[in-house]
């Protein structure tokens, strides 16, 4: 009998290559979406057909991480062997101007999506949760760990602490197969447009396709632990198939600086970059350095957060002794990717 998962959040960048490595293992999968006026399942239509084919494996639910009833029903229809929670309002900037509602989607919707599990008889259902490098906020422990303490600095990542917690809890009174997955920045050319990797190689391409003239970023000297999506999602697999459940880091064990990423993407175009001005503050530009009177970066304080997590490196040791678990692509391979498919995007004149 083929595996039964469900994902939450299978329109988002994880949630769309999790449910390709899914599909790839036979595995019959269901997917959340949420109603909206526009279509947001861009990143999965190349593995939808049509339910009335014969050997559809992949199944599209209208749901909301919000509505209680609703995840009942759809856990109760589906009764899956695996859930992957993935859902979320997942950006730490957005969450300052949505506190309350990303409290309710990324925190109380995990306690609904368990509870749900509960209702239902299905506490022998293993479940995947997407905690975050968040977590870790104000440097207290470099690396960070499985044991580094949680210093939370956005509401979206105390949201995030409240979700982590509310699993182990039900894990130890209740016995559930619960894994926190605490994960560490990935990216990938499916990556929302406006965390910064993307935005910084969609606007590198439309910078050398002559289309925008410059880049505006906010804090350029905080680091980052970033891999790719694709190596992330078999971790998160991975955990699930683990006889135990546990909490895991997955991460690269590098960090680069936002400057870095910056400089990195502008020479897969062959272009490099000179900074100007007091590094850090809104005189800082980056120009060309073959024609210093064209700048191509300026600093926007709107980007700017109200408290900003400075530094995440983790150590994924842990997930490597006991997943067999890597990240396999490097830095500068992540980047060329992303510019280059960008380049592809701009050059067909498609929106993304
Ligand atoms: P995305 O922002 O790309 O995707 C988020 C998904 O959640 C989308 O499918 C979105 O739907 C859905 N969603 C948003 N609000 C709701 C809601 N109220 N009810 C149901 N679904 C909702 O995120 P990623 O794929 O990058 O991340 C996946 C998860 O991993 C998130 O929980 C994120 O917080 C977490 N995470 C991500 C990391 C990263 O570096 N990418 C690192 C660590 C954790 P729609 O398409 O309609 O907006
Ligand atoms: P992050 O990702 O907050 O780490 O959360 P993001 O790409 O938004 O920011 C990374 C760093 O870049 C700085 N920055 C900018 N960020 C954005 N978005 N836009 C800018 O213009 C800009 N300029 C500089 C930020 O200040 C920050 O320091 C991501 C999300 O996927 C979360 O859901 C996930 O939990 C964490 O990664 C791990």
């Amino acid at each position: 009998m083929a595996k039964v998962a469900l994902i939450t959040g299978i329109t988002g960048q994880d949630g769309s290559y999790l449910a390709e490595l899914l599909l790839s293992k036979g595995y019959i999968v269901h997917g959340i979406i949420r109603r909206s006026s526009s279509f947001n399942t861009g990143r999965i239509d190349h593995l939808y057909r049509d339910r009335h084919e014969s050997g559809v494996k992949l199944f599209l639910h209208f749901g909301d991480l919000c509505d209680a009833s609703n995840l009942i029903n759809i856990i109760a229809n589906i009764r899956p062997d695996e859930i992957y929670n993935l859902g979320a309002m997942s950006h730490v900037k957005v969450s300052f101007d949505l506190p309350e509602y990303t409290v309710d989607c990324d925190g109380i919707g995990v306690l609904r999506l368990l509870d749900a599990l509960r209702a239902t008889g299905l506490e022998t259902t293993r479940f995947y949760q997407a905690s975050t490098s968040e977590l870790y906020g104000k440097v207290r422990e470099i690396p960070q760990s499985e044991t580094t303490p949680f210093y939370p600095r956005s509401p979206y990542a105390v949201a995030k602490q409240y979700a982590y917690w509310i699993l182990v809890n039900y894990r130890e009174a209740y016995g559930m197969h619960l894994t926190n997955g605490i994960l560490f920045n990935h990216e990938s050319p499916r990556r929302g447009r406006t965390f910064v990797t993307r935005k910084i190689t969609m606007s590198v391409a439309r910078i050398h396709c002559g289309i925008d003239r410059c880049l505006y970023l906010g804090n350029l000297d905080s680091k980052r632990d970033w891999g790719h999506a694709r190596d992330y999602v078999e971790g998160m697999w991975r955990m699930l198939q683990q006889d135990a459940p546990d909490d895991y880091v997955l991460a690269t064990g590098e960090t680069h600086t936002v400057r870095e990423f910056v400089e990195k993407s502008f020479n897969v175009v062959g272009t490099r970059i000179k900074w100007i001005g007091n590094e850090g503050t809104v005189d800082e530009v980056g120009v060309d350095t073959s024609d210093e009177s064209r700048v191509l970066v300026r600093i926007d304080p709107a980007y700017f957060r109200p408290t900003e997590v400075d530094l995440l490196l983790g150590d994924p040791s842990k997930a490597k002794s006991v997943l067999g678990w890597q990240s396999n692509t490097s830095f500068d391979t992540l980047v060329k990717e992303m510019v280059e498919e960008d380049l592809k995007v701009t050059r067909s004149g498609r929106l993304d």
